[in-house]
């Protein structure tokens, strides 16, 4: 199933257009030297990484309950965004230095070094808040030589995510309504028939408390009526649900409208069984829509029918939310204690939301080699100059505004714009400026 073909939820119409990686807003002008969306006051501290002019920005923003899994995730994805990078004849490097230490401190160390957990994010407000600054990776692609792609993450602590005085909060979270992808993570251990028949074969391991359905109305109210960026639902810690097909469910199973799941989990021909298509090969979009199918129907199996409902019918405006399900596990089995299990991480499915808007574009989607791809001691032609597109954006203003006044209403859309399915024209480099080094102070005014 694709998303739906009458919501245009990429300004740029099919195109990636150049955005601030802090608001995720699409700049006016891709060749400004400081993302207009920053106060001027703060612009040094809070700059575009080098080589930003006229690059084309992929973000992705995570959502989801405490404990769902998004920072192991992110820690996860990042490595295998680089392999599929590679696989493909591209490079990948961090986009400044901020990135660098919170990747490497944060993510890194803890899981891939230490092999241990990862601690709770800390909501925004605290001082030890590293998910104000965005995660951004640069990335060249073999086919699109010369041209400059910018990958953006942003982590979200499930803590400001929780139904509990979210009006108070829910500012901050503003640039999930630019996002080209929210990945929303779903935990199958949060349901509690889950949890109960996987009791002694899996190892007991966090499970949040807050209810998943009022977590997705949040975010949901954060886009208000106009925006729509398309949401990447993910059943995660998938290898949990795998265990369900070792569980004697004679216990469990009282037939009648009961799901057996034991029988569900072990159907090999299933989509869910199989792993995604080798990293060097185009995404299986074919496979992904028949997994979409699945995850929906295991969703309505585990009892999240009223999450997969709010979906579907507007919370404001008319227009309904754009989905796709996925399933994802970024450990690939249960953690044992406070550590990663003794088998090590075996990532599964992972990468397929990336990959998914990826082949979009015809970005990293095999290792196609162009003709006029050039012999060993050639230099790369270049592909004739194409600036992207830009949306308009009528009353661009900065945030957070100056004179302290409301910040500025988002941008229109155009609900009726049919996404262009081609590749997207990806802009021209422009010679490297020099930029200040990213602040690692923490300024309060900007995520207040
Ligand atoms: N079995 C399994 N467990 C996982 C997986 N990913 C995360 N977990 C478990 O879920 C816990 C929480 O993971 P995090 O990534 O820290 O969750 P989070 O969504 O970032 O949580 P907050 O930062 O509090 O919002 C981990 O400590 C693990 O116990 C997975 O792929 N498989
Ligand atoms: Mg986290």
């Amino acid at each position: 199933m694709n998303f739906p073909q009458n919501l245009s939820a990429e300004p740029g119409d099919g195109q990636l257009p150049t955005r601030c990686p802090y608001t995720f807003r699409v700049m006016e002008d891709p060749a400004a030297q400081h993302s207009p969306f920053v106060n001027p006051k703060y612009q040094a501290e809070w700059p575009l990484p080098q080589g930003w002019q006229n690059s084309s920005t992929i973000t992705f923003a995570m959502a989801g309950a405490r404990s769902s899994g998004k920072s192991l995730y992110i820690a996860v994805v990042v490595k295998l965004l680089k392999r599929l990078v590679v696989e493909n004849g591209g490079t990948f490097r961090y986009a400044d230095e901020t990135t660098r230490m919170i990747y490497e401190e944060k993510y890194e160390k803890p899981l891939f070094e230490q092999m241990g957990l990862l601690p709770p994010t800390p909501p925004v407000a605290s001082s030890d808040a590293h998910q104000q600054r965005p995660l951004i990776f640069a990335l060249t692609s073999r086919q699109f030589p010369g041209k400059r792609i910018f990958v953006v993450f942003r982590d979200v602590a499930g803590e400001d995510l929780k139904e509990e005085k979210f009006v108070e909060r829910q500012a901050e979270l503003d640039f999930f309504r630019y996002a080209n992808r929210v990945i929303f993570l779903y935990d199958p251990m949060a349901v509690p028939e889950i949890a109960r028949m996987l009791e002694g074969t899996v190892p007991s391991h966090d499970v949040g408390d807050d209810d998943p359905t009022a977590v997705l109305r949040n975010v949901l109210s954060v886009l208000g009526p106009v925006d729509r960026p398309r949401i990447s639902l993910c059943l995660s810690k998938f290898d949990t649900m795998q265990f369900l097909s070792e569980v004697e469910h004679g216990a469990f199973y009282g037939g009648g409208d009961q799901v057996n799941w034991q029988r569900v989990m072990s159907n090999y021909g299933a989509s869910f069984r199989r792993d995604s298509a080798p990293l060097d090969q185009p995404f299986d979009k074919g496979a992904s829509t028949l997994l979409d199918l699945e995850i929906r129907s295991l969703l309505s199996c585990l009892g999240a029918n009223e999450l997969l409902n709010q979906l579907n019918i507007p919370l404001m405006g008319s227009h309904t939310y754009p989905f796709r399900c996925f399933a994802v596990s970024a450990l690939g089995a249960p953690p044992e204690g406070d550590r990663v299990s003794r088998t090590g991480i075996a990532p599964f499915h992972c990468l397929d939301p990336v990959r998914e808007v990826f082949a979009e574009y015809g970005l990293f989607d095999g290792a196609h080699i162009p003709a006029d791809f050039p012999s060993a001691w050639g230099s790369a032609p270049q592909q004739p100059s194409q600036v992207p597109q830009q949306a308009a954006h009528p009353g661009q203003q900065h945030y957070p505004p100056e004179d302290g006044a409301s910040p500025q209403q988002a941008p229109q859309r155009h609900p009726g714009q049919q996404p262009q399915q081609t590749n997207p024209n990806l802009s021209q480099p422009e010679p490297q400026q020099e930029q200040p080094a990213a602040g690692k102070k923490k300024k309060k005014w900007w995520f207040k």
